[in-house]
């Protein structure tokens, strides 16, 4: 509570003195969403981000959230279960997303139609409009799984004009390729300018 309040004194501070400090504002709070279909990993995933290992998960009913801090920015994620049902639900954790972490089961051949839909509803919607796209492409260790590059053309990403995207191929088991991704988002989030991540969200949007 007390570091909150130093946090938004700081930031009235800042936009006092103007633009030379909103030139070298940096993000504090970076919100992510992770979604998937069920079972290609999200949770894994998140066991791996929070706690540098893998448990046993059980189909994620609801959501999980967790907080990370990972170079002086605390990172919240959200790991929304992806059942059919369950995704009917997803546009109720939309809101404040600075990166979208979209996991794909690489072998599972039959479904990445579907996660292709499921995928460009998620980025339709305009609350949407101004966060990142990083895309796993999990179980990188299964023979039969797609690589990036397939799943970047099975999902059509290339028609993607302004949203920074990437395919990280990735196995959530093991660790490989997770920090890799989140690096690559993070740094495009740096990027974004003020005008399309509101500074407030940064203070606001806190768990
Ligand atoms: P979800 O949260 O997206 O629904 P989970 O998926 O994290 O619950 O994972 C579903 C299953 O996939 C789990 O196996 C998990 O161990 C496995 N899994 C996750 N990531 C990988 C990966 O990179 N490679 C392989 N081979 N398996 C992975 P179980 O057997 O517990 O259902
Ligand atoms: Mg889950």
């Amino acid at each position: 509570m007390q570091r909150e309040k130093r946090n938004l004194v700081a930031w009235v501070e800042s936009c006092k003195m103007g633009s030379l400090l909103t030139r070298t504002f940096k993000p504090r709070y970076v919100r992510v969403l992770i979604l998937g279909l069920d079972a290609a990993g999200k949770t894994t995933l998140l066991t791996r981000i929070k706690h540098g290992r893998t448990t046993d998960t059980i189909p994620t009913i609801g959501f999980n959230v967790e907080s990370v801090k990972i170079k002086g920015i605390k990172y919240t994620f959200w790991d929304v279960g992806g059942q059919d049902k369950l995704r009917e639900l997803w546009k109720h954790y939309y809101f404040g997303t600075h990166i979208l972490a979209f996991v794909i089961d690489s072998a599972s051949r039959d479904t990445i139609e579907v996660s292709k839909e499921a995928l460009f509803g998620v980025l339709m919607d305009p609350l949407m409009d101004s966060c990142v796209l990083l895309v796993y492409a999990n179980k990188q260790d299964m023979s039969c799984a797609f690589r990036a590059k397939e799943i970047a053309d099975k999902l059509s990403l290339h028609e993607l004009r302004e949203r920074p995207w990437h395919v990280q191929p990735s196995c959530a088991t093991t660790g490989d390729g997770v920090f890799e991704g989140l690096q690559w988002a993070a740094k495009q989030v740096k990027k974004q300018k003020k005008k399309t991540i509101p500074r407030k969200l940064y203070f606001t949007n806190r768990l």
